[in-house]
């Protein structure tokens, strides 16, 4: 079903996509393989956009099929056991990016695994984070971007929250599609997370939790 699913998003058929989101939660599938079918989905949009068979309007209405999914799946993740809270985190898809499905992902998993989460939401300029460091006190920043040109907005994002002399309090981690090891270090973060899980693992380690 979970391949049903991944041609429904990615062939633009969002009813049978819902309804299949729904069958599968009926039938026992766990939310998180869910998602991760809406992120394998997603990647063939993108694919077919580069290759000039999708435009705009297929990456908008993709990008709705997959809030649409994120928000029927929520309440499923919000039924598991209370968790002892751990932290705080605070995340933001970095300046000149609004790209916000993958963050929006990374926050409620954080969220639902025992952590205080500020969301300060899409394009946010540098300084908003310093200041939402200063305010909020988080031990973790993460820093999402899906283009290119984001990497250099994480790099002068972590190079504000230095200037702010606020770097030692945080561990930062930075994710979105296109980043990896080598961006982490142009970025100057801690590490990078290439899913949702991998940055609650980081998030956890870094905070002593178990
Ligand atoms: C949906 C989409 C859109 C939607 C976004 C809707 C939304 N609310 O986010 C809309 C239509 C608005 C859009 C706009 C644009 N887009 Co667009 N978009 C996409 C698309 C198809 C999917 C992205 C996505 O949501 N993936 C699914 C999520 C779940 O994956 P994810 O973000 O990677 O997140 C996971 C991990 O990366 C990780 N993660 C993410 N963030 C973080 C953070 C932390 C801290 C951690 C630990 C982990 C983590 O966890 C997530 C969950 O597991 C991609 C194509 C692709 N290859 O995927 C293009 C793509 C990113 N877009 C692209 C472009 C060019 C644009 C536009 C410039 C188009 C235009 N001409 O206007 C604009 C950008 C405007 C701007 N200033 O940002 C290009 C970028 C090219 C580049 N090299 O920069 C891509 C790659 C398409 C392409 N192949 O050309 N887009």
């Amino acid at each position: 079903m979970s391949k049903q699913l991944v041609e429904a998003i990615a062939d633009m058929k969002e009813k049978e996509a819902l309804k299949l989101v729904k069958e599968m939660l009926e039938g026992g599938s766990e939310p998180v393989a869910i998602l991760d079918a809406a992120r394998r989905a997603m990647a063939i949009v993108g694919q077919r956009y580069e290759g000039g068979v999708y435009f705009l309007p297929e990456l908008i209405l993709a990008g709705e099929m997959v809030s649409q999914i994120t928000n029927i799946i929520k309440p499923e993740l919000a039924k598991m056991p209370e968790v002892k809270r751990h932290g705080k985190v605070v995340i933001g898809t970095v300046a000149g990016d609004i790209h916000d499905i993958g963050k929006n992902i990374v926050s409620f998993m954080l969220d639902v695994n025992g952590f205080d989460v500020l969301d300060l939401g899409v394009d946010v300029p540098a300084q908003k984070f310093v200041e939402a460091i200063r305010d909020f006190k988080p031990q973790v920043v993460g820093l999402s971007g899906f283009l290119t040109l984001a990497f250099d907005a994480m790099k002068e994002t972590v190079e504000a929250i230095k200037a702010a002399g606020l770097r030692d309090q945080v561990k930062i981690v930075i994710g979105g599609g296109q980043v990896n090891d080598k961006i982490q270090e142009y970025a100057g973060a801690d590490a990078y997370g290439k899913d949702a899980m991998a940055g609650v693992s980081l998030a956890k380690k870094w905070v002593g939790a178990k």
